[in-house]
């Protein structure tokens, strides 16, 4: 199929995975093209089947906020028809999901037409479909799209309880990883080389409020108490300084590595011993799988769709958000037991290639596009290239 892939180009699991997607599809023959306002960080400069469309939104100086919805909507536009797509496959609902829907619109006046299908990260849903300024906006978007898919089952009942979105099917499609990129195996073990004789833990995210970054940091502390260890973060945003200052205060901070953002984070992973998410919420945790499959056990909260990833007690411990003591407690177990440690490490890599691997999920993405584009009235269907 010739598919059109819109997401967040920037550093964020939604544009990741739909990166991941793009290019694993590109590799089982179908065209792909992203429209989106900067080459998707994960994406490489050249890959056979993949092409980049860029949008851009102009600065005229009256537009205070420059509309990029409008913006996306004209090159989706352009893109079909120049391309001659059969689908557009947007990730996060707003605004994707509405400039597809415009650009939909517009094709109808041609007699053009296209099959669009939304998928669901969390935040979409979780916070900023809460809002009330986005609801109605996000309701009809998701409701125009001919196919809906979310991340995880939580996710899918979140949508529908705040949505209600009568008539509405969710297809829970969860994240997926390529079990040859994140293999411990496949790594030097870069970061053990320079901490030798220390634990290493690792913290990836955007360092946003949701991921409670400071608590990475104080379950750490409680950690380095007993096992001499290190604290490796990965990525940056709004709570870096926080996260940072409270290292200081604790007295930790010399033990405590924030690397920035890094786009390739398999090599890091693959010397980890254990991995930090105690977020409020994860509608998913792509940074946990990718912990995971490369053996890495996880340490984080039992809220959202984290426990769909994370086997509690068997590859990882998820306890209530907040509960340093408890999380804390269950790393240093954990670590003090080489026994447990590797039974949990390499049931995880285990267990993330037998569930999430890429040739089990990117399928079902492929047939939610046939359902897509045969749910809607000819000529669009009879355009597929690839059955
Ligand atoms: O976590 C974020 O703030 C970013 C967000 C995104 O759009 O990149 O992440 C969401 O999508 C990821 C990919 O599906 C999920 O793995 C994350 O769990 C989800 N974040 C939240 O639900 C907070």
């Amino acid at each position: 199929m010739k598919v059109g892939i819109t997401c967040y180009p920037t550093y964020g699991g939604s544009g990741a995975m739909a990166t991941e997607l793009g290019i694993a599809l590109a590799r089982r023959g179908h065209e792909i093209h992203f429209i989106t306002y900067q080459q998707p960080f994960r994406l490489p400069s050249f890959l056979p089947g993949v092409y980049f469309h860029e949008v851009d939104v102009g600065r005229y100086p009256l537009f205070e906020y420059p509309p990029y919805d409008l913006a996306l909507a004209v090159r989706m536009h352009e893109v079909v028809r120049e391309h001659g797509l059969d689908l557009l496959h947007v990730h996060y609902a707003i605004p994707h999901a509405t400039s597809a829907w415009i650009a939909r619109e517009m094709l109808h006046e041609t007699a053009d037409d296209i099959a669009v299908v939304t998928t669901l990260h969390g935040t979409d849903i979780t916070i900023v479909g809460q809002d009330h300024s986005f609801h109605t906006i996000i309701k009809f978007s998701i409701e125009k799209s001919d196919r809906i898919s979310a991340v995880s089952r939580f996710l899918r009942d979140e949508t529908i309880f705040t949505f209600g979105c009568a008539g509405c099917e969710v297809e829970v499609i969860h994240n997926f990883i390529d079990p040859a990129q994140y293999d411990r195996n496949r790594y030097e073990p870069v970061l053990r080389r320079q901490f030798p004789d220390r634990k290493i833990l690792l913290h990836v995210s955007n360092f946003r409020a949701v991921k409670r970054v400071v608590d990475v940091v104080r379950i750490f502390a409680k950690v380095r108490a007993s096992v001499p260890s290190v604290l490796v973060m990965v990525g940056d945003g709004p709570d870096r300084v926080e996260a940072s200052d409270e290292a200081k205060q604790l007295g930790v901070d010399a033990d405590v590595h924030f690397l920035g953002r890094i786009d390739d984070v398999a090599p890091l992973l693959s010397s980890g011993d254990l991995f930090l998410l105690p977020s409020n919420r994860e509608s998913f945790g792509l940074s946990a799988l990718e912990a995971l499959a490369c053996g890495v056990p996880v340490i984080g909260c039992d809220v959202g769709g984290l426990p769909e990833v994370v086997r509690n007690g068997e590859t990882g411990v998820l306890l209530p958000p907040g509960d340093i003591d408890g999380l804390a407690a269950a790393a240093t177990g954990i670590l003090a037991d080489p026994a447990r440690w590797q039974a949990m490490s390499t049931l995880a890599a285990a267990d993330a290639r037998a569930r999430f691997s890429e040739d089990a999920i990117v399928p079902q993405y492929e047939a939610l596009y046939r359902k897509a584009v045969m749910d809607r009235p000819r000529p669009a269907s009879a355009r597929i290239t690839v059955p």
